[in-house]
């Protein structure tokens, strides 16, 4: 009988929202820079992915974090996140969880870091009280005021962001933000999604709602549909980023003031920016709790040993 694959992970959650962290077992990618890797990672190793991510080992909500050894100068880290579905450029949530599991580890103290991902390098911050800061890839908003037909809805206006992901946001719509009304929320963010794709923007797969909080000091709370059909625990790094992108386009966030995003289940992050040319970098702060260490075994001989496909 074959050996089973190991795959040592250390999970983490941030707001919420889970990260699997890959330790031991990964895939071979090379030395090329991250955003080769994660081609190398999706054209030949796309079953790793499922392995981990898949039911029934992995679920949808979960974020896979492959740690590797960095490309860019001054980067300690590299990082290649990834999903049920797929790859992802960035993620914030998954950023400060991959830094509170490093100082888990011993591998950091607190103080600055530079970590290498696919779309850019990014600077983080581990504060001393635990809390996790990072300096987001430069963001920015591509559309204002994109007018999207929903089916049954009627013209819905949007704007079109990039936070590190793509991101489609909406403040003015009729969704209640409340984590009763997950399944609505999500079909609801699914209709648009596939209109945006249908009006030219294949590539935004992160659907964003807004609305009012009823916490004190927390500006927003939102609704975050990430690619496949999970919804984000977390406010969304890269989707906070999409959004200080666009309210510093508004004129409506000056320079260093605070942006505090509520998830749908009453997590926080607290947001900021700096101008970069006709960009901004994004700053974004908020905490993770490790969960579990453990090893994942994929038996050859189990038919799901690479997920439920
Ligand atoms: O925090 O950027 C984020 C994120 C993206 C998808 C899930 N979380």
């Amino acid at each position: 009988m074959a050996a089973p694959l190991r795959i040592k992970v250390l999970d983490s959650h941030t707001g919420g929202e889970p990260t699997r962290l890959v330790l031991e077992g990964g895939p071979d990618l090379g030395a090329g820079p991250l955003s080769e890797r994660v081609k190398v990672f999706k054209e030949q190793h796309d079953a790793f992915r499922t392995t981990v991510e898949g039911e029934p080992r992995g679920s949808e909500v979960m974020v896979g974090a492959l740690l590797c050894a960095p490309h860019e100068p001054g980067c300690q880290f590299g990082v290649i996140f990834f999903n049920n579905v797929g790859y992802l450029g960035m993620c914030g949530h998954g950023t400060i969880g991959l830094v509170v599991s490093l100082a888990h580890l011993g591998r950091i103290k607190p103080g600055a870091l530079k970590i290498d991902t696919p779309v850019g390098p990014i600077e983080a911050m581990l504060h001393p009280n635990g809390e996790v800061s990072f300096n987001n890839v430069p963001s920015y908003r591509r559309e204002k005021d994109l007018s999207l037909y929903l089916p049954g809805v009627g013209d819905v206006m949007c704007d079109l962001a990039w936070g590190g992901n793509w991101f489609c946001l909406i403040q003015d719509h009729d969704q209640k933000l409340e984590l009763a009304n997950v399944a609505q929320l999500t079909d609801y963010t699914s209709r648009v999604r596939q209109a945006v794709s249908d009006s030219g923007f294949p590539e935004v797969d992160h659907v964003e709602l807004f609305g009012p909080s009823t916490t004190a000091g927390v500006n927003s709370r939102n609704f975050v549909l990430c690619p496949g059909k999970a919804y984000d625990r977390s406010p969304c790094g890269t989707g906070t980023s999409a959004k200080l992108a666009c309210l510093a386009a508004d004129g409506q966030l000056a320079v260093g003031a605070e942006w505090v995003q509520e998830s749908i289940v009453g997590s926080v992050f607290r947001g900021k920016y700096r101008k970069q040319g006709d960009k901004i970098i994004p700053t974004i702060t908020g905490t993770a709790h490790v969960m579990a260490e453990t090893t994942l075994l994929a038996d050859p001989a189990d038919p799901f040993a690479t997920g439920i496909r």
